[in-house]
């Protein structure tokens, strides 16, 4: 059974997200969304919230469940059996920032990397920037789930 990886910190998660899972659990058998703790950063939403959120957005995808992780997402990996991780690919300047890292990941432990080009509709859309927008009162709504939509206004007040 090929397993593959979407690795990320979702906070929260993007239509931009949805779409790179939707497309990979096309091509795997089972997909597994992996939200990676970070202790040294403390998001708008907890690693828990986080995993809801994704439940809520992903929710009809049958082979695509949920998890988190610490350390290095090889190891997390390796300890579920999975040889592959795909990941979304917004500009060259995603390409410059994930091409070392595919490099030493596949360095490390042979889990190579697979990128798929976003969809145009999301190519602009970052979790950083529909918070930013939402903070200052814009209309980020086209870019979330209307439960994720609703979950961050709630969250910013
Ligand atoms: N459309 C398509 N794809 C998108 C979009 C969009 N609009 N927005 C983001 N994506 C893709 C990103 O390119 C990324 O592939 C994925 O979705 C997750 O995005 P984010 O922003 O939620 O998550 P990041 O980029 O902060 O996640 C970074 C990781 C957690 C994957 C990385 O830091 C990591 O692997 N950390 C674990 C520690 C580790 O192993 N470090 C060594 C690496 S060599």
């Amino acid at each position: 059974m090929a397993i593959a990886v979407c690795p990320g910190s979702f906070d929260p998660v993007t239509l931009g997200h949805a779409d790179v899972v939707t497309r990979a659990a096309a091509l795997f058998d089972e997909v597994v969304v992996a939200v990676a703790i970070n202790p040294a950063k403390k998001g708008l939403f907890s690693v828990d919230e986080r995993r809801d959120l994704l439940a809520t957005a992903l929710d009809g995808l049958d082979n695509v469940r949920t998890d988190a992780f610490e350390g290095l997402v090889v190891d997390y990996c390796r300890s579920i059996g999975a040889a592959t991780m795909v990941k979304g690919l917004r500009s060259a300047t995603d390409l410059g920032f994930e091409e070392p890292m595919a490099q030493m990941n596949r360095h490390l432990t042979g889990v190579d990397s697979v990128f798929l080009i976003t969809d145009p509709a999301h190519s602009f859309v970052s979790s950083s920037l529909v918070k930013e927008v939402a903070r200052g009162g814009g209309d980020i709504s086209a870019f979330l789930h209307p439960e994720v939509h609703r979950r961050l206004l709630e969250r910013l007040g």
